[in-house]
């Protein structure tokens, strides 16, 4: 038996690591900073321009050899290098897993098939750069011979999620004329709403699409294509109105859109790990193709770190292991992701897809049942906002939930004191998680003794803080590719594969078959089970009404 194919819990690191919690779980965050006063300053880590603080852990020095001796025995330097080397790693679709391919620099080889990726990525790069520049300065002009005021970018999942994070996190860097729309839901109000105020003479939209057939997007594409007809008139007009992001020419011919322009992908990046490919054009177009050149430097500058350097002082790996840490040993189901900047807004949700799409899976590589956790459920909001709601149950919850909280030194909005403000109160909340306050100094406030475990804060609650510069689209780029490879890192361990989503089918092909069912004109003769013939039924009956 190779050392890959020996389940995780019968592994030497996981066993140690088992015995090590027991003595750890005792351990209270604050006997952990009073033993080792550097505690602070020595269990943090800082790497291309991100400062990743993770002494309020609940962890020693121990404890992270342990989990990088798992790492090791689960082969994942191996499995990075195969990685890196384009392997077909996404066993389950036949693929390689190259994201790192578009965002390496043009003198770089990365191989697949035999085939040198690079320069093509490159030109697409240059061709959406082109593109971008024409629409920011007007050259482009819409069928009547107007500008684009407009953007719509219509995708859905990894079409969407990507690009619309990106937009709001990067809107400082934006063309502020431009008004950018995303449209992704299915739901007839998403498109109503997003056109509203538009103008079709002024609107451009980018339908994003690897397949080109997802039920979503072709559905809004083809309202889209309704909508700017009805002004338009002739059908000569979707050509300069319609661009298609996708790998399937055929289809977007088909739809009436110029293969020109149409903007091409490739098999080999995942829907959820593809903002950086022409996934991103409405995102190149708001912010310029400067700026997100700059993206895809922060992008490679994290690959790099991942791919060279020593786990012990590899951001992703680390952050990967402590997930580990705490989802199979302390059995934390959720991880809070905590930015305090607004710009951050869309990040958690962006961060839903990457971390639960890739590794919410209970089967392994080889094809077994898992029986020890795997993903946990991410979500969060950015601070502040978030502490005037939820953060009651992380402080006072009965669940242990670890925090990554994410900040600026500085803000691209100075307007005092409000950054100050801001970051006091990210700073106070790790505080308050990892210390709290105990009985004794309730009472020494003043507090009645009835009060007091209400007031009682018992703290050693997990944190990570990772701290950067300044917002800037390569820090974004680090960001983002920070919580791929941490994602990647947990696949490993966890042995599964990360790439597939085999779970989001059965959902759809059930739709599939509920589709003509609601819309024959005579009752359709269901043969579902009785809770969804009902549903069905009574929907049929009350749609109308
Ligand atoms: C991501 C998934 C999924 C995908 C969407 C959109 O990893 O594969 O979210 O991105 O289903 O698919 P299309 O781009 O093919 O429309």
């Amino acid at each position: 038996m190779s050392t890959n194919s020996v389940y995780l819990t019968q592994r030497p690191a996981w066993k140690a690591l088992e015995e090590h919690y027991l003595t750890i779980h005792s351990s209270h965050l604050r006997e952990l900073f009073a033993d080792n006063p550097q505690r602070g300053e020595q269990l943090a880590l800082e790497a291309i321009g991100l400062y990743l603080d993770y002494s309020k852990n609940r962890i020693t020095k121990t404890t992270i050899e342990l989990l990088v001796s798992l790492a090791e025995e689960a082969g994942l330097r191996e499995r990075i290098d195969a990685l890196f080397r384009g392997e077909k790693i996404n066993i389950t679709e036949g693929r390689a897993v190259l994201h790192m391919a578009l965002r390496a620099p043009r003198d770089q080889a990365i191989m697949v098939d035999g085939v040198n990726v690079i320069p093509e990525v490159h030109a697409v790069l240059d061709k959406m750069a082109a593109f971008a520049d024409q629409v920011r300065s007007g050259d482009w002009k819409g069928y009547t011979g107007k500008r684009i005021r407009n953007v719509v970018n219509i995708g859905i999942g990894g079409s969407d999620l990507g690009p619309v994070m990106a937009y709001e996190a990067l809107r400082y860097y934006s063309d502020h004329n431009l008004t950018m729309r995303f449209v992704s839901n299915i739901d007839g109000t998403d498109f109503i709403e997003a056109i509203r105020d538009l103008d079709p003479t002024e609107t451009l939209f980018i339908i994003s699409s690897k397949t080109f057939t997802t039920l979503e997007t072709m559905t809004n594409a083809r309202s889209a294509r309704d909508w700017c007809l009805r002004v338009l008139g002739d059908q000569q007009a979707v050509a300069r109105h319609f661009v298609a992001v996708s790998t399937n020419a055929a289809e977007v011919e088909k739809f009436g859109i110029d293969t020109a322009n149409m903007f091409e992908f490739w098999d080999w990046v995942g829907g959820r790990y593809s903002m950086d490919a022409a996934i991103g054009l409405s995102l190149m177009i708001a912010i310029g193709p400067e700026h997100f050149r700059a993206m895809l430097a922060g992008f490679h500058a994290m690959d790099e770190h991942f791919r060279t350097a020593p786990f012990e002082r590899n951001l992703p790996v680390l952050m990967g292991l402590l997930t580990v840490w705490y989802s199979n040993f302390f059995g934390a189901e959720t991880t809070a992701v905590l930015p305090y900047d607004q710009y951050l807004k869309r990040f958690p949700a962006y961060l839903q897809q990457l971390t639960m799409e890739s590794n919410g899976k209970y089967i392994t590589l080889d094809g077994s049942p898992i029986g020890y956790q795997t993903s946990p459920i991410y979500w969060g909001e950015p601070g502040t906002n978030g502490q005037h709601s939820f953060y009651q149950l992380i402080h006072q919850g009965t669940k242990l939930i670890p925090c990554d909280f994410i900040g600026f030194c500085q803000t691209l909005n100075p307007i005092s004191p409000h950054h100050d403000l801001l970051m006091a109160n990210l700073f106070a909340q790790s505080e308050a998680l990892a210390f709290g306050k105990t009985a004794e100094e309730v009472k020494a406030g003043g507090t009645e003794d009835w009060l007091v475990p209400h007031r009682t804060f018992v703290g050693n609650r997990p944190s990570n803080t990772i701290l950067a510069e300044r917002l800037t689209p390569e820090t974004l780029g680090k960001l983002v590719a920070l919580y791929e490879h941490s994602v990647f890192t947990q696949g490993v361990i966890w042995q599964i594969n990360s790439f597939d989503q085999w779970g989001v089918e059965l959902g759809k092909a059930l739709a599939n078959r509920i589709i003509p069912e609601l819309q024959s004109a005579d009752d359709p003769q269901l043969t579902h089970d009785n809770s969804t013939n009902t549903l069905i039924r009574r929907y049929r009956a009350m749609r109308s009404k």
